[in-house]
């Protein structure tokens, strides 16, 4: 079994480094899919041995469909690049996809001390619980972006989003596909670097794309 961990980059000098270094113990071969960083991003990759797909045209869901399409893989470890998901339960939880049969683990985050701010937090349970009742699942994170699952799933998978709510939306269609999925408790700590994300901006575009999903893309695959 081939393991390879991706991660979308756009200027994450400050984390970048620190999280290629956790991860190497944990997968086979690490990548990041970079949009034009202009900070030392590529460079720390490149020194600490890790490959750099580019993908220019912004998005985080943008990154992470160009990286699916170009990694040859059997399992696919995904986070961010900003230091903030624990890496502690990466091999344990891979243990577990094989032994267990599980298609695709969700990492749902467990808040420490000043992780996220207040309006963060809140927008986060808005749209868990917002994904909860249109899709009538049950997530506890609805918004993580550390996901541990097989690539083959990736084939009978259309996935729309560009944004911040492919996250969201890669869930969904897991689930809604009756593949095997499992969300389990990974720790989330405060970012290293600036963050991407706008909270408003982002959170209304999540929210709406739920709704578009709900009612314009009902188009999951057949199992
Ligand atoms: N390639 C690429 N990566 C991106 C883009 N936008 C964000 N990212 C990366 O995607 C990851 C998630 O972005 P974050 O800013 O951490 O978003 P977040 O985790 O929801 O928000 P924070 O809690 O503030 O960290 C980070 O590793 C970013 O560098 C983009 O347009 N292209
Ligand atoms: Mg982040």
């Amino acid at each position: 079994m081939k393991v390879i961990a991706l991660i979308p980059t756009k200027n994450e000098e400050q984390g970048i480094g620190k999280v290629i270094k956790e991860l190497k113990p944990c997968v086979d071969e690490i990548y990041i899919v970079d949009c034009n960083s202009t900070d030392r991003t590529r460079e720390i990759t490149r020194k600490l041995g890790a490959k750099i797909i580019l993908e220019p045209r912004k998005g985080y869901g943008r990154a992470y469909k160009t990286g699916f399409k170009k990694v040859k893989a059997d399992i696919i470890v995904t986070l961010d690049a900003d230091g903030s998901y624990s890496t502690r339960k990466i091999k344990k939880y891979l243990e577990l996809l094989i032994e267990k049969n599980i298609d695709f683990i969700s990492c749902n985050r467990i808040f420490k001390e000043k992780s996220i701010g207040f309006s963060h937090k809140i927008g986060n349970r808005v749209l868990t619980l917002a994904t909860n009742i249109l899709f009538g699942i049950s997530l506890k994170d609805s918004q993580s972006g550390m996901w541990i699952f097989k690539t083959k799933l990736l084939k009978d998978l259309k996935l729309e989003s560009d944004v911040m709510s492919f996250s969201e939306e890669i869930k969904i269609r897991i689930i809604k596909a009756n593949f095997r999925f499992k969300e389990l408790p990974v720790g989330y700590y405060e970012r290293l670097g600036r963050a991407k994300l706008n909270t408003f901006r982002d959170g209304i575009s999540n929210l709406l794309f739920l709704f578009k999903l709900k009612f314009l893309l009902n188009s999951y695959p057949k199992q």
